[in-house]
């Protein structure tokens, strides 16, 4: 295993990306995440920005997410439908 794998397992144990080490996570100690929605939700949260603080409209923006995650997104924009 190269070095730059093994780099890689320690934030991702899936071995993709993307994947972060927030070094000031909850707590003050480092967090690692991976997985792109993950990611997203965690800095929209650190942030407080990009994801609505109230109940329904943080589901309703997580449940679009999913569906871009499910493949499903991306299959309705390259058909055009959301245009
Ligand atoms: N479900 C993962 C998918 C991650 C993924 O497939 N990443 C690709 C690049 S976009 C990758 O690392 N490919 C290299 C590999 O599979 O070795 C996510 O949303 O983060």
């Amino acid at each position: 295993m190269t070095s730059s794998r093994r780099s890689s397992c320690r934030s991702n144990p899936n071995n993709k990306i993307p994947a972060i080490i927030d070094p000031n996570g909850p707590g003050g100690e480092p967090l690692p995440l991976f997985e792109s929605g993950a990611i997203l939700i965690y800095l929209a949260d650190k942030a407080r920005s990009l994801i609505p603080q109230d109940a329904v409209g943080r589901y309703q923006t997580i449940q679009w997410l999913m569906f871009q995650m499910g493949g499903r997104g991306a299959d309705v924009r390259a058909s055009g439908v959301l245009q």
